[in-house]
């Protein structure tokens, strides 16, 4: 249990402090709580656990967005912008979540995220947490899908995620988010090189953004450009069809349409039972993808096999022994 003056990342409430505190819509007890989840102290790992059960029912009640783009397409300025369109213009409340794979490197993400979304974090209906990573891709991303949970019983029925668009984790970002939204600078061709191949087939829209002064010009032409790639890809089972829009961050140009997208996607989605599909397969997939991690972990750190599986590396690396073999010799090892 904290005591007064203990800082939140070291203090723990009880079940019953997060689970109330969250279902009041604090915002201090739902970064606390994200907090907790966050943790990888086996400590924390019951009480997340039992948190996250307890507001099950609670959950889902949100539209997920997930916003992805080449590092300074203008993500966080977008948000910030997207973010007041919801809050000022359509009077509902808004959590914003970061997923950085690079900012356990660069340090210095956290503080300009914060900067870069300065109006919507002094929002009162707003929550915006940047990621803390600290670790791995995957334990960051395993964190912002229950941070979702956690936002959605808080009360936000409107989630959105930011995420850098290189690396996996845009491809994690995307399934945990209903609606999928890929960020694009004005000029076409070099920007397609820029972001991660295969990545336009999974997008549900494209928002070209910075549409203001000078880049006009050159964003006429990438639309063009990006409505003919995203014709050669089949047309997705749940019926939507991929859009590209245009937009500003900086004249607020474009920023209501696009939200006004997600709401026709979010309710078509779910009127054909789409977004109720997409969803099952993903929390399905995330649980499988959990159970493969603990497995892997655990057979790493088992002895037995930490006893033999580097001679077993080296063995079959020298051509001494094949894969297959080698593997099986660890299998056993472990137990199997
Ligand atoms: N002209 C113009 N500039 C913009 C617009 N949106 C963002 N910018 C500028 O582009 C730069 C990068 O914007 P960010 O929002 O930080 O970009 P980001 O994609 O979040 O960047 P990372 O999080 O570092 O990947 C900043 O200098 C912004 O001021 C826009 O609509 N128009
Ligand atoms: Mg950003």
């Amino acid at each position: 249990v904290a005591t007064p003056g203990t800082p939140p990342h070291r203090g723990r409430l009880d079940l019953d402090e997060y689970v109330e505190g969250i279902r009041r819509g604090d915002r201090v007890v739902l970064a606390r709580a994200i907090t907790l989840v966050e943790s990888t102290l086996p400590s924390d790992a019951d009480l997340a656990v039992r948190l996250l059960d307890a507001l099950l029912s609670e959950t889902g009640r949100s539209r997920r967005v997930g916003i992805t783009g080449v590092p300074g397409v203008g993500k966080s300025t977008f948000i910030d912008a997207l973010g007041m369109h919801i809050v000022r213009g359509r009077g509902e409340r808004v959590a914003v979540l970061t997923v950085d794979p690079s900012s356990a490197i660069s340090g210095g993400s956290i503080l300009g995220d914060k900067v870069r979304m300065e109006t919507l974090a002094n929002e009162p209906g707003a929550f915006v947490r940047p990621s803390a990573s600290r670790g791995r891709l995957g334990g960051v991303a395993a964190h912002t899908r229950e941070a979702i949970l956690l936002c959605e019983a808080a009360g936000y029925r409107n989630v959105l995620v930011e995420t850098v668009g290189v690396g996996q984790s845009e491809t994690a970002v995307r399934s945990m988010t209903d609606f999928f939204l890929l960020l694009m600078l004005p000029g076409a061709g070099d920007e397609l090189q820029g972001v991660k191949r295969g990545i336009m087939e999974v997008v549900d829209a494209v928002a070209i953004t910075k549409v203001d002064g000078d880049n006009r010009p050159g964003a006429e032409r990438a639309r063009a450009e990006y409505r003919s790639a995203l014709h050669l890809f089949p047309a997705s089972p749940d019926g939507w069809i991929p859009r590209v829009l245009m937009c500003s961050a900086l004249t607020g140009e474009g920023i209501a349409e696009i939200w006004q997208m997600v709401l026709e996607h979010h309710e078509q989605q779910n009127a054909s039972g789409h977004l109720q599909t997409r969803r099952s397969r993903q929390a399905v997939d995330w649980m499988h993808e959990l159970i493969g991690r603990e497995l892997e972990r655990r057979f790493q750190s088992h002895p037995a096999v930490a006893d033999v599986l580097p001679g077993l590396e080296d063995d079959v690396a020298q051509g001494r022994m094949v894969s297959r073999a080698a593997a099986r010799e660890a299998l056993t090892r472990f137990g199997l």
